[in-house]
């Protein structure tokens, strides 16, 4: 009978990218039904699946469907998941209100689709994770990793929507010489940069830097992986960029890295340093694979060490190709 469809949250950044993608992914749905709030139903929305007309979320409705994707408020999430996945709907969500718990898994399909299992709610990751977590996979299969430490370059589509509205308009509006008027980010971020993203926590890092911990160690299997990370805003669209530097049980070269990263899944190497080609958001942005260059032997760490540069479209690979591949993988039983 086929798989019918929820996309709820269809009017933000990520619900749009998740319609597109399950659209460029050929996923095999039979219906797909567009859900909002009560302000949006009733509009039509052009998609790639031709004029849609957005409905008002209910969990009845949503019900009627065998996947739902949630791009939605954690709050909104912890409240609705639950009752959809006993009303037998699999949920695969996007925000952070499930990927910490035990019993939820949290999946970036080419690392741990097996963690699916018959579970109904399906942690979709952090962006920064998702897009670190396809490159550091293919090393850590390899080499071991021991030690990680990341500085990150996130997009304003990290705020979705709103973010990147207020990243155009006011550049536009300081390049005319008017005063800033940022309501979405804690500082202007036209001409600047910004290391404060999500709420400051008690030992000093933002929620943002301990996500990246937290779920990185989830997903990979390594529980108590050193990673500290330093989670930066620039005034970017919508790729986000990260430099890791890595510390392996296993000695490493570059060209041997290179080789491990070479063909995995969700990778495409940049690193042509002489012509210059390297990971960047430009170049980045649009595209499923998450970008892997500047890899170099790491002064810090030595031969046992490697520095590298990563860029993922955060949208897609952060949010919504992850939460498609995962339904992929739900509805063609590759779960364990
Ligand atoms: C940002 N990474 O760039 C955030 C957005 O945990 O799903 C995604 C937040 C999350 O602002």
């Amino acid at each position: 009978p086929g798989v019918k469809v929820a996309v709820v949250g269809v009017t933000g950044a990520v619900g749009t990218e998740m319609v597109s993608v399950l659209h460029d992914r050929n996923f095999p749905l039979t219906d797909l039904r567009l859900f909002a709030s009560a302000r949006s139903a009733g509009k039509t929305l052009e998609t790639p699946f031709g004029s849609k007309t957005i409905e008002e979320f209910t969990v009845d409705s949503v019900a009627e469907c065998d996947v739902a994707l949630l791009a939605v408020s954690g709050d909104f999430s912890k409240e609705y998941a639950p009752q959809l996945a006993e009303r037998g709907v699999t949920v695969i969500d996007n925000s952070s209100a499930f990927r910490y718990d035990d019993d939820k898994p949290l999946v970036v399909p080419e690392i741990n689709a097996d963690a699916i299992g018959d579970a109904k709610i399906i942690a979709n990751p952090n962006c920064t994770t998702a897009i670190l977590a396809v490159a550091l996979q293919p090393l850590h299969a390899k080499f071991g990793l021991k030690r990680a430490i990341v500085s990150t370059y996130q997009a304003a589509s990290g705020s979705g929507a709103p973010g990147m509205k207020e990243l155009e308009e006011e550049t536009r509006n300081i390049l005319q010489g008017g005063q800033s008027s940022n309501k979405v980010f804690v500082h202007p971020l036209p001409f600047n940069v910004i290391p404060h993203i999500d709420k400051f926590q008690d030992n000093g890092y933002t929620k943002e830097e301990m996500k990246v911990t937290w779920e990185t160690r989830k997903i990979m299997r390594i529980p108590d992986l050193p990673l500290s990370c330093t989670a930066v805003r620039i005034p970017t669209l919508r790729a986000h960029a990260e430099a890791a530097t890595l510390e392996f049980d296993k000695p490493v070269t570059p060209e041997a890295a290179r080789e491990a990263l070479s063909g995995a899944p969700g990778v495409k190497i940049v690193d042509d340093p002489e012509n210059n080609a390297y990971p960047m958001p430009l170049n980045a942005s649009g595209h499923y694979d998450v970008e892997v260059g500047r890899i170099r032997q790491s002064i810090v760490f030595g031969d046992h060490g490697l520095d590298i540069f990563v860029c993922g479209d955060q949208l897609l690979k952060g949010a919504a190709l992850n939460a498609v591949q995962i339904a992929e993988c739900v509805v063609s039983g590759k779960v364990r």
